[in-house]
Protein backbone atom coordinates (compact mmCIF):
# COMPACT_ATOMS: atom_id res chain seq x y z
CA UNK A 1 0.00 0.00 0.00
CA UNK A 2 1.22 3.22 -0.83
CA UNK A 3 -0.73 5.43 1.61
CA UNK A 4 0.21 8.82 0.11
CA UNK A 5 -1.84 7.98 -2.15
CA UNK A 6 -5.03 7.10 -0.44
CA UNK A 7 -7.31 9.79 0.57
CA UNK A 8 -10.60 8.63 1.09
CA UNK A 9 -13.34 10.39 1.77
CA UNK A 10 -11.56 13.68 0.56
CA UNK A 11 -13.63 16.38 -0.58
CA UNK A 12 -11.39 18.45 -2.13
CA UNK A 13 -11.05 16.79 -4.99
CA UNK A 14 -14.03 18.13 -5.91
CA UNK A 15 -13.00 22.23 -6.16
CA UNK A 16 -11.88 21.76 -10.12
CA UNK A 17 -8.27 21.35 -9.66
CA UNK A 18 -9.09 17.46 -10.29
CA UNK A 19 -9.62 15.30 -13.47
CA UNK A 20 -11.54 12.25 -12.11
CA UNK A 21 -11.82 8.74 -12.99
CA UNK A 22 -13.54 5.75 -12.26
CA UNK A 23 -11.53 2.17 -12.91
CA UNK A 24 -13.01 -1.16 -12.04
CA UNK A 25 -9.67 -2.82 -10.36
CA UNK A 26 -8.91 -6.27 -8.98
CA UNK A 27 -5.43 -7.23 -8.07
CA UNK A 28 -3.62 -10.52 -7.97
CA UNK A 29 -3.69 -12.69 -5.31
CA UNK A 30 -6.65 -11.00 -3.26
CA UNK A 31 -4.41 -8.00 -2.82
CA UNK A 32 -6.87 -5.73 -1.02
CA UNK A 33 -8.55 -3.11 -3.34
CA UNK A 34 -7.35 0.25 -1.30
CA UNK A 35 -4.08 -1.28 -1.65
CA UNK A 36 -3.93 -2.28 -5.64
CA UNK A 37 -5.83 1.02 -6.26
CA UNK A 38 -2.98 2.97 -4.05
CA UNK A 39 -0.49 1.26 -6.41
CA UNK A 40 -2.59 2.17 -10.18
CA UNK A 41 -2.84 5.83 -8.38
CA UNK A 42 0.84 5.59 -8.35
CA UNK A 43 1.71 4.36 -11.47
CA UNK A 44 -0.91 6.34 -13.59
CA UNK A 45 0.64 9.60 -11.55
CA UNK A 46 3.50 10.43 -10.00
CA UNK A 47 5.17 7.14 -8.70
CA UNK A 48 6.21 3.39 -8.88
CA UNK A 49 5.81 0.24 -7.37
CA UNK A 50 7.91 1.74 -4.66
CA UNK A 51 7.86 5.01 -2.33
CA UNK A 52 10.18 7.46 -4.04
CA UNK A 53 12.76 8.77 -1.57
CA UNK A 54 13.71 11.75 -3.57
CA UNK A 55 9.88 13.10 -3.96
CA UNK A 56 9.43 17.18 -2.88
CA UNK A 57 6.62 18.10 -1.28
CA UNK A 58 5.84 20.02 -4.54
CA UNK A 59 5.86 16.63 -6.42
CA UNK A 60 3.85 15.10 -3.84
CA UNK A 61 1.10 17.63 -4.56
CA UNK A 62 0.72 16.32 -8.04
CA UNK A 63 0.04 12.59 -7.21
CA UNK A 64 -3.21 11.44 -7.90
CA UNK A 65 -5.14 10.13 -5.06
CA UNK A 66 -7.76 7.53 -4.19
CA UNK A 67 -10.57 9.36 -2.55
CA UNK A 68 -13.23 6.62 -2.94
CA UNK A 69 -13.98 3.06 -3.00
CA UNK A 70 -15.94 0.20 -3.28
CA UNK A 71 -15.23 -2.79 -2.31
CA UNK A 72 -18.67 -4.72 -3.73
CA UNK A 73 -18.05 -3.69 -7.22
CA UNK A 74 -14.71 -3.44 -7.23
CA UNK A 75 -14.42 0.06 -7.97
CA UNK A 76 -11.90 3.44 -7.26
CA UNK A 77 -12.30 6.35 -7.65
CA UNK A 78 -8.62 8.40 -8.95
CA UNK A 79 -8.06 12.11 -8.75
CA UNK A 80 -5.65 13.27 -10.66
CA UNK A 81 -4.39 16.93 -10.63
CA UNK A 82 -4.76 18.21 -13.92
CA UNK A 83 -1.62 20.49 -13.86
CA UNK A 84 0.44 17.34 -14.26
CA UNK A 85 -1.14 17.36 -17.88
CA UNK A 86 1.44 18.64 -21.24
CA UNK A 87 0.21 22.51 -21.18
CA UNK A 88 -1.48 23.12 -24.35
CA UNK A 89 -4.32 20.84 -24.38
CA UNK A 90 -2.92 17.60 -25.28
CA UNK A 91 -5.13 14.54 -24.92
CA UNK A 92 -2.53 11.94 -25.94
CA UNK A 93 -0.69 12.75 -22.78
CA UNK A 94 -3.90 12.41 -20.58
CA UNK A 95 -4.39 8.78 -21.81
CA UNK A 96 -0.83 8.43 -21.39
CA UNK A 97 -1.08 8.33 -17.89
CA UNK A 98 -4.20 7.11 -17.11
CA UNK A 99 -4.41 4.59 -19.38
CA UNK A 100 -0.63 3.39 -19.79
CA UNK A 101 1.72 2.07 -17.65
CA UNK A 102 -1.46 0.52 -15.57
CA UNK A 103 -2.56 -1.84 -18.38
CA UNK A 104 0.56 -3.30 -17.89
CA UNK A 105 0.90 -3.96 -14.44
CA UNK A 106 1.65 -7.23 -13.40
CA UNK A 107 -0.30 -7.11 -9.92
CA UNK A 108 -3.36 -6.55 -11.44
CA UNK A 109 -6.03 -8.94 -13.28
CA UNK A 110 -8.34 -6.45 -14.10
CA UNK A 111 -7.82 -2.39 -14.83
CA UNK A 112 -10.54 -0.58 -17.15
CA UNK A 113 -11.14 3.05 -16.72
CA UNK A 114 -15.22 3.37 -16.66
CA UNK A 115 -15.49 6.84 -16.42
CA UNK A 116 -13.75 10.32 -16.48
CA UNK A 117 -15.15 13.64 -15.86
CA UNK A 118 -13.15 17.23 -17.03
CA UNK A 119 -13.64 20.12 -14.44
CA UNK A 120 -14.29 23.31 -16.58
CA UNK A 121 -11.18 24.96 -15.50
CA UNK A 122 -9.39 22.16 -17.27
CA UNK A 123 -11.87 22.54 -20.42
CA UNK A 124 -10.58 25.60 -20.69
CA UNK A 125 -7.59 24.28 -22.13
CA UNK A 126 -8.83 21.68 -24.42
CA UNK A 127 -10.21 22.98 -28.22
CA UNK A 128 -12.89 20.66 -28.55
CA UNK A 129 -14.59 20.42 -32.00
CA UNK A 130 -14.17 23.68 -34.73
CA UNK A 131 -16.31 22.41 -38.02
CA UNK A 132 -18.91 20.39 -36.25
CA UNK A 133 -22.39 18.77 -38.06
CA UNK A 134 -24.31 21.84 -37.99
CA UNK A 135 -21.62 23.22 -40.45
CA UNK A 136 -22.08 20.00 -42.61
CA UNK A 137 -25.91 20.53 -42.30
CA UNK A 138 -25.73 23.75 -44.18
CA UNK A 139 -23.19 22.95 -46.60
CA UNK A 140 -25.68 19.76 -47.25
CA UNK A 141 -29.12 21.87 -46.95
CA UNK A 142 -30.34 19.22 -44.53
CA UNK A 143 -32.16 20.41 -41.41
CA UNK A 144 -33.78 17.68 -38.90
CA UNK A 145 -33.12 14.52 -40.68
CA UNK A 146 -29.90 12.58 -40.38
CA UNK A 147 -27.02 12.68 -42.83
CA UNK A 148 -26.97 9.39 -44.61
CA UNK A 149 -23.78 8.01 -45.79
CA UNK A 150 -22.10 4.92 -47.02
CA UNK A 151 -18.69 3.16 -46.96
CA UNK A 152 -17.65 2.40 -50.56
CA UNK A 153 -17.45 -1.82 -50.28
CA UNK A 154 -15.43 -3.83 -51.54
CA UNK A 155 -13.72 -2.27 -48.45
CA UNK A 156 -10.57 -2.29 -50.71
CA UNK A 157 -9.46 -3.69 -53.80
CA UNK A 158 -11.24 -1.44 -56.73
CA UNK A 159 -9.34 1.12 -58.87
CA UNK A 160 -10.13 4.88 -58.17
CA UNK A 161 -13.03 4.83 -61.01
CA UNK A 162 -14.33 2.15 -60.01
CA UNK A 163 -14.44 3.70 -56.43
CA UNK A 164 -15.40 7.18 -57.43
CA UNK A 165 -18.27 5.25 -60.07
CA UNK A 166 -20.03 3.86 -56.62
CA UNK A 167 -19.89 6.91 -55.20
CA UNK A 168 -22.15 8.31 -58.19
CA UNK A 169 -24.10 5.41 -57.85
CA UNK A 170 -24.93 6.25 -53.68
CA UNK A 171 -25.54 10.34 -54.38
CA UNK A 172 -27.53 9.93 -57.44
CA UNK A 173 -29.47 7.39 -55.10
CA UNK A 174 -30.32 10.30 -52.64
CA UNK A 175 -27.41 9.38 -49.89
CA UNK A 176 -25.22 12.33 -49.03
CA UNK A 177 -21.58 11.43 -47.36
CA UNK A 178 -19.56 9.06 -48.62
CA UNK A 179 -16.04 7.76 -46.77
CA UNK A 180 -13.33 5.49 -47.44
CA UNK A 181 -12.83 2.98 -45.43
CA UNK A 182 -10.56 2.76 -43.09
CA UNK A 183 -7.83 1.24 -44.64
CA UNK A 184 -7.72 3.19 -47.84
CA UNK A 185 -4.61 5.18 -48.36
CA UNK A 186 -2.41 5.43 -51.39
CA UNK A 187 -2.70 1.51 -52.60
CA UNK A 188 -0.74 1.07 -56.04
CA UNK A 189 -4.38 -0.16 -57.58
CA UNK A 190 -6.28 3.24 -56.47
CA UNK A 191 -3.45 6.00 -56.25
CA UNK A 192 -4.61 8.75 -53.56
CA UNK A 193 -4.62 11.74 -56.49
CA UNK A 194 -6.34 9.99 -58.68
CA UNK A 195 -8.83 8.81 -56.30
CA UNK A 196 -9.45 12.14 -55.18
CA UNK A 197 -9.76 13.39 -58.76
CA UNK A 198 -12.07 10.55 -59.67
CA UNK A 199 -14.29 11.53 -56.92
CA UNK A 200 -14.55 15.09 -57.91
CA UNK A 201 -15.66 14.32 -61.17
CA UNK A 202 -18.33 11.97 -59.67
CA UNK A 203 -19.71 14.68 -57.33
CA UNK A 204 -19.82 17.57 -59.48
CA UNK A 205 -21.78 14.81 -61.62
CA UNK A 206 -24.07 13.88 -59.02
CA UNK A 207 -24.64 17.31 -57.70
CA UNK A 208 -25.46 18.42 -61.33
CA UNK A 209 -27.91 15.59 -61.50
CA UNK A 210 -29.33 15.64 -58.48
CA UNK A 211 -29.13 19.68 -57.64
CA UNK A 212 -27.86 18.82 -54.36
CA UNK A 213 -24.63 19.33 -52.84
CA UNK A 214 -22.17 16.27 -51.56
CA UNK A 215 -19.82 15.05 -48.88
CA UNK A 216 -16.84 12.85 -49.08
CA UNK A 217 -14.40 11.97 -46.18
CA UNK A 218 -11.14 11.41 -47.14
CA UNK A 219 -8.85 9.00 -45.03
CA UNK A 220 -5.54 10.80 -44.91
CA UNK A 221 -3.94 8.62 -42.14
CA UNK A 222 -0.47 8.19 -43.50
CA UNK A 223 2.94 7.08 -42.45
CA UNK A 224 4.16 10.24 -41.02
CA UNK A 225 3.15 14.11 -40.55
CA UNK A 226 4.29 15.16 -44.10
CA UNK A 227 2.42 12.73 -46.01
CA UNK A 228 -0.75 13.13 -44.07
CA UNK A 229 -0.53 17.23 -44.71
CA UNK A 230 0.47 16.07 -48.35
CA UNK A 231 -2.86 14.16 -48.67
CA UNK A 232 -4.71 16.80 -47.18
CA UNK A 233 -3.48 19.64 -49.55
CA UNK A 234 -4.13 17.59 -52.50
CA UNK A 235 -7.97 17.30 -51.22
CA UNK A 236 -8.06 20.64 -50.91
CA UNK A 237 -6.72 21.77 -54.03
CA UNK A 238 -9.18 19.17 -55.73
CA UNK A 239 -12.17 19.70 -53.81
CA UNK A 240 -14.90 22.22 -53.08
CA UNK A 241 -14.48 23.96 -49.49
CA UNK A 242 -17.46 22.16 -47.26
CA UNK A 243 -17.32 18.77 -49.65
CA UNK A 244 -14.70 16.73 -48.21
CA UNK A 245 -13.99 15.61 -44.70
CA UNK A 246 -10.57 14.55 -43.29
CA UNK A 247 -10.50 10.82 -41.73
CA UNK A 248 -8.15 9.54 -39.33
CA UNK A 249 -7.79 6.39 -38.08
CA UNK A 250 -7.68 8.18 -34.67
CA UNK A 251 -6.46 4.90 -32.60
CA UNK A 252 -4.12 3.58 -35.12
CA UNK A 253 -2.48 6.72 -36.21
CA UNK A 254 -2.76 8.31 -32.79
CA UNK A 255 -4.19 11.39 -31.12
CA UNK A 256 -1.51 12.95 -32.39
CA UNK A 257 -2.86 12.79 -36.01
CA UNK A 258 -6.80 14.35 -34.75
CA UNK A 259 -5.17 17.12 -32.77
CA UNK A 260 -2.41 17.88 -35.41
CA UNK A 261 -5.93 17.96 -38.16
CA UNK A 262 -7.80 19.90 -35.23
CA UNK A 263 -5.47 22.89 -35.12
CA UNK A 264 -4.12 22.78 -38.36
CA UNK A 265 -7.65 22.32 -40.44
CA UNK A 266 -10.09 23.95 -38.66
CA UNK A 267 -12.33 24.68 -41.39
CA UNK A 268 -12.47 20.74 -42.03
CA UNK A 269 -15.27 18.39 -40.68
CA UNK A 270 -12.91 15.88 -38.49
CA UNK A 271 -14.25 12.18 -38.83
CA UNK A 272 -12.23 10.03 -36.41
CA UNK A 273 -12.12 6.51 -37.47
CA UNK A 274 -11.78 4.26 -34.24
CA UNK A 275 -10.54 0.49 -35.63
CA UNK A 276 -9.06 -1.53 -32.97
CA UNK A 277 -10.94 -0.02 -30.56
CA UNK A 278 -12.59 -3.29 -29.48
CA UNK A 279 -9.48 -4.53 -28.02
CA UNK A 280 -9.40 -2.27 -25.21
CA UNK A 281 -13.37 -1.04 -24.64
CA UNK A 282 -15.24 -4.42 -25.31
CA UNK A 283 -17.03 -5.49 -22.09
CA UNK A 284 -15.26 -9.25 -22.26
CA UNK A 285 -11.64 -6.58 -22.14
CA UNK A 286 -10.12 -6.68 -18.82
CA UNK A 287 -7.82 -3.59 -19.60
CA UNK A 288 -8.68 -0.58 -21.16
CA UNK A 289 -10.98 2.11 -21.18
CA UNK A 290 -14.65 1.92 -22.17
CA UNK A 291 -16.44 3.48 -25.90
CA UNK A 292 -17.68 6.46 -23.45
CA UNK A 293 -14.36 7.44 -21.98
CA UNK A 294 -13.14 7.08 -25.95
CA UNK A 295 -15.64 9.53 -27.16
CA UNK A 296 -15.19 11.89 -24.14
CA UNK A 297 -11.39 12.04 -25.22
CA UNK A 298 -12.10 12.21 -28.87
CA UNK A 299 -14.42 15.15 -28.07
CA UNK A 300 -11.74 16.89 -26.23
CA UNK A 301 -9.54 16.70 -28.73
CA UNK A 302 -11.43 18.10 -31.27
CA UNK A 303 -13.11 15.56 -33.38
CA UNK A 304 -15.94 16.83 -35.75
CA UNK A 305 -17.52 13.35 -35.53
CA UNK A 306 -16.59 10.03 -33.88
CA UNK A 307 -18.33 6.70 -34.07
CA UNK A 308 -19.93 5.34 -31.07
CA UNK A 309 -21.68 2.15 -32.16
CA UNK A 310 -24.98 0.60 -33.11
CA UNK A 311 -26.27 0.17 -30.15
CA UNK A 312 -26.38 -3.47 -31.07
CA UNK A 313 -28.18 -2.83 -33.90
CA UNK A 314 -25.71 -3.80 -36.24
CA UNK A 315 -22.55 -6.10 -36.83
CA UNK A 316 -19.98 -4.96 -34.24
CA UNK A 317 -20.04 -5.35 -30.21
CA UNK A 318 -21.73 -2.52 -28.29
CA UNK A 319 -24.29 -2.32 -25.77
CA UNK A 320 -27.26 -0.18 -26.08
CA UNK A 321 -26.73 1.89 -22.84
CA UNK A 322 -22.78 2.55 -23.32
CA UNK A 323 -23.59 3.50 -27.09
CA UNK A 324 -26.20 5.84 -26.17
CA UNK A 325 -24.38 7.17 -23.57
CA UNK A 326 -21.34 7.75 -25.72
CA UNK A 327 -23.68 9.62 -28.64
CA UNK A 328 -24.65 11.82 -25.67
CA UNK A 329 -21.16 12.21 -24.53
CA UNK A 330 -20.82 13.41 -28.20
CA UNK A 331 -23.44 16.22 -28.68
CA UNK A 332 -24.82 17.19 -25.22
CA UNK A 333 -24.06 20.58 -23.09
CA UNK A 334 -24.78 18.34 -20.08
CA UNK A 335 -24.26 14.65 -20.10
CA UNK A 336 -24.93 11.92 -17.62
CA UNK A 337 -22.22 8.92 -17.80
CA UNK A 338 -22.20 6.03 -15.09
CA UNK A 339 -20.35 7.76 -12.50
CA UNK A 340 -20.09 11.68 -13.32
CA UNK A 341 -22.10 14.13 -15.07
CA UNK A 342 -20.33 15.75 -17.29
CA UNK A 343 -20.75 19.72 -18.24
CA UNK A 344 -19.06 20.75 -21.71
CA UNK A 345 -18.55 24.26 -20.65
CA UNK A 346 -15.90 26.44 -18.78
CA UNK A 347 -18.45 28.30 -16.72
CA UNK A 348 -18.54 27.66 -13.70
CA UNK A 349 -21.59 25.19 -12.97
CA UNK A 350 -23.71 27.55 -10.66
CA UNK A 351 -23.50 30.40 -12.99
CA UNK A 352 -26.96 30.99 -14.31
CA UNK A 353 -26.42 31.17 -17.96
CA UNK A 354 -24.98 27.77 -18.22
CA UNK A 355 -28.03 26.76 -15.80
CA UNK A 356 -30.76 27.62 -18.46
CA UNK A 357 -28.66 26.51 -21.20
CA UNK A 358 -28.86 22.74 -19.70
CA UNK A 359 -32.49 23.10 -18.98
CA UNK A 360 -32.90 24.39 -22.20
CA UNK A 361 -31.28 21.43 -24.03
CA UNK A 362 -33.09 18.90 -21.80
CA UNK A 363 -36.11 20.51 -23.12
CA UNK A 364 -34.88 19.36 -26.63
CA UNK A 365 -33.43 22.83 -27.62
CA UNK A 366 -30.20 23.10 -30.31
CA UNK A 367 -27.06 23.30 -29.02
CA UNK A 368 -26.73 26.07 -31.93
CA UNK A 369 -28.53 28.43 -29.54
CA UNK A 370 -26.60 28.69 -26.13
CA UNK A 371 -23.74 30.99 -27.48
CA UNK A 372 -21.03 28.48 -27.85
CA UNK A 373 -18.37 31.12 -27.30
CA UNK A 374 -18.26 29.22 -23.50
CA UNK A 375 -18.54 25.83 -24.26
CA UNK A 376 -17.19 22.80 -25.94
CA UNK A 377 -18.60 22.48 -29.40
CA UNK A 378 -20.62 19.07 -30.11
CA UNK A 379 -18.89 16.24 -31.90
CA UNK A 380 -21.54 13.89 -34.01
CA UNK A 381 -22.27 10.81 -33.27
CA UNK A 382 -21.32 8.42 -36.24
CA UNK A 383 -23.27 5.20 -36.46
CA UNK A 384 -21.88 2.54 -38.59
CA UNK A 385 -20.94 -1.12 -38.54
CA UNK A 386 -23.75 -3.84 -40.02
CA UNK A 387 -26.46 -1.60 -40.82
CA UNK A 388 -29.17 -1.74 -43.95
CA UNK A 389 -32.03 0.07 -44.57
CA UNK A 390 -34.17 -2.27 -42.70
CA UNK A 391 -31.86 -1.42 -39.15
CA UNK A 392 -32.32 2.46 -39.32
CA UNK A 393 -35.65 2.95 -37.73
CA UNK A 394 -34.87 0.70 -35.00
CA UNK A 395 -31.44 2.69 -34.25
CA UNK A 396 -33.52 5.93 -34.46
CA UNK A 397 -35.84 4.38 -31.84
CA UNK A 398 -32.86 3.24 -29.65
CA UNK A 399 -31.23 6.71 -29.80
CA UNK A 400 -33.48 9.47 -29.56
CA UNK A 401 -31.70 12.44 -31.42
CA UNK A 402 -31.76 12.67 -35.14
CA UNK A 403 -28.22 14.92 -34.71
CA UNK A 404 -25.55 11.98 -36.60
CA UNK A 405 -24.10 10.86 -39.53
CA UNK A 406 -24.43 7.42 -40.60
CA UNK A 407 -22.65 4.97 -43.15
CA UNK A 408 -24.13 1.69 -44.23
CA UNK A 409 -21.82 -0.24 -46.52
CA UNK A 410 -22.74 -3.60 -46.73
CA UNK A 411 -25.77 -2.61 -46.02
CA UNK A 412 -25.89 -0.33 -49.37
CA UNK A 413 -23.30 -2.07 -51.86
CA UNK A 414 -25.13 -6.02 -51.54
CA UNK A 415 -28.70 -4.57 -52.36
CA UNK A 416 -29.64 -6.54 -55.51
CA UNK A 417 -30.24 -4.15 -57.75
CA UNK A 418 -27.18 -2.02 -56.79
CA UNK A 419 -26.13 0.54 -54.87
CA UNK A 420 -28.19 3.04 -56.68
CA UNK A 421 -30.96 1.31 -55.64
CA UNK A 422 -29.23 0.71 -52.29
CA UNK A 423 -29.32 4.39 -51.47
CA UNK A 424 -33.20 4.97 -52.65
CA UNK A 425 -33.51 2.46 -49.75
CA UNK A 426 -31.72 4.24 -46.94
CA UNK A 427 -33.90 7.00 -47.78
CA UNK A 428 -36.86 5.58 -47.68
CA UNK A 429 -37.01 3.13 -44.98
CA UNK A 430 -36.14 6.83 -43.33
CA UNK A 431 -39.54 8.09 -44.51
CA UNK A 432 -41.45 4.93 -43.64
CA UNK A 433 -40.09 6.14 -39.62
CA UNK A 434 -40.56 9.76 -40.25
CA UNK A 435 -44.52 9.08 -41.09
CA UNK A 436 -44.64 6.25 -38.31
CA UNK A 437 -45.54 3.68 -40.81
CA UNK A 438 -44.86 0.22 -40.51
CA UNK A 439 -41.97 -0.71 -43.01
CA UNK A 440 -43.55 -3.66 -45.14
CA UNK A 441 -46.42 -1.55 -45.99
CA UNK A 442 -44.42 1.38 -47.16
CA UNK A 443 -42.57 -1.02 -49.36
CA UNK A 444 -45.59 -1.92 -50.71
CA UNK A 445 -44.99 0.81 -53.48
CA UNK A 446 -41.82 0.93 -52.91
CA UNK A 447 -39.28 -1.56 -55.17
CA UNK A 448 -35.48 -0.75 -53.44
CA UNK A 449 -37.56 -0.60 -50.27
CA UNK A 450 -39.35 -3.88 -50.87
CA UNK A 451 -36.20 -5.63 -52.46
CA UNK A 452 -33.54 -4.65 -49.29
CA UNK A 453 -36.16 -5.73 -46.91
CA UNK A 454 -36.97 -9.38 -49.23
CA UNK A 455 -32.65 -9.74 -49.12
CA UNK A 456 -32.18 -8.22 -45.57
CA UNK A 457 -34.69 -11.22 -43.86
CA UNK A 458 -32.87 -13.81 -46.09
CA UNK A 459 -29.55 -12.24 -45.62
CA UNK A 460 -27.68 -15.52 -43.79
CA UNK A 461 -28.15 -18.01 -46.87
CA UNK A 462 -26.92 -14.98 -49.12
CA UNK A 463 -23.68 -13.92 -47.42
CA UNK A 464 -22.86 -17.69 -46.97
CA UNK A 465 -22.12 -18.37 -50.68
CA UNK A 466 -19.40 -18.86 -52.49
CA UNK A 467 -17.25 -15.85 -54.02
CA UNK A 468 -17.15 -16.24 -57.95
CA UNK A 469 -14.69 -17.97 -59.61
CA UNK A 470 -12.45 -15.90 -61.47
CA UNK A 471 -9.90 -17.56 -64.19
CA UNK A 472 -7.93 -14.62 -65.19
CA UNK A 473 -5.78 -17.22 -67.92
CA UNK A 474 -7.35 -20.01 -69.18
CA UNK A 475 -5.30 -23.13 -69.36
CA UNK A 476 -4.66 -24.68 -72.50
C1 LIG B 1 -18.88 -0.37 -41.67
C2 LIG B 1 -17.42 -0.14 -41.52
C3 LIG B 1 -16.89 0.56 -40.28
C4 LIG B 1 -17.36 0.00 -38.96
C5 LIG B 1 -16.48 0.31 -37.78
C6 LIG B 1 -16.75 -1.49 -41.64
O1 LIG B 1 -19.19 -1.12 -42.82
O2 LIG B 1 -16.92 0.60 -42.58
O3 LIG B 1 -15.52 0.56 -40.35
O4 LIG B 1 -18.61 0.57 -38.76
O5 LIG B 1 -17.12 0.05 -36.56
O6 LIG B 1 -15.79 -1.60 -42.37
O7 LIG B 1 -17.18 -2.41 -40.99
P1 LIG B 1 -20.55 -1.90 -42.98
P2 LIG B 1 -17.58 1.24 -35.60
O8 LIG B 1 -21.65 -0.89 -43.08
O9 LIG B 1 -20.39 -2.69 -44.25
O10 LIG B 1 -20.71 -2.78 -41.79
O11 LIG B 1 -18.47 2.14 -36.42
O12 LIG B 1 -18.32 0.53 -34.53
O13 LIG B 1 -16.36 1.92 -35.12
MG1 LIG C 1 8.06 5.11 -17.05
MG1 LIG D 1 -14.93 0.49 -42.24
Amino acid sequence: MQLQYLKLGNRDVFNGQYLLATYRIRGKGGIPLDDIATEVAAESSTGSNVKIKVATSYSESMNAVVYRIDEERNLAWIAYPWRIFDRGGNVQNIITFLAGNVFGMSSLEECKLLDVYFPPQMLVHYEGPSYTISNMREYLNIEKRPIFGTIIKPKIGLTSSEYAELCYDFWVGGGDFVKNDEPQADQDFAPFDMMVRDVRYAMDKAEQETGRTKVHSFNISSADYDTMIHRAEIIRSMMKPGSYAFLIDGITAGWMAVQTVRRKYPDVFLHFHRAGHGAFTRDEAPFGFTVPVLTKFARLAGASGIHTGTAAVGKMAGSPKEDVMAANHALKLFSKGDFFNQIWSEIPEKDQDLINAIEKESKGESYNNFGSWRMTKPTCPIISGGLNPTLIGKFLDVVGTQDFITTMGGGVHSHPMGTKAGAKAVLQAYEAWEKKIPLEEYANDKEELRVAIDFFQKKKDVVNTQPKEFVPFQKE
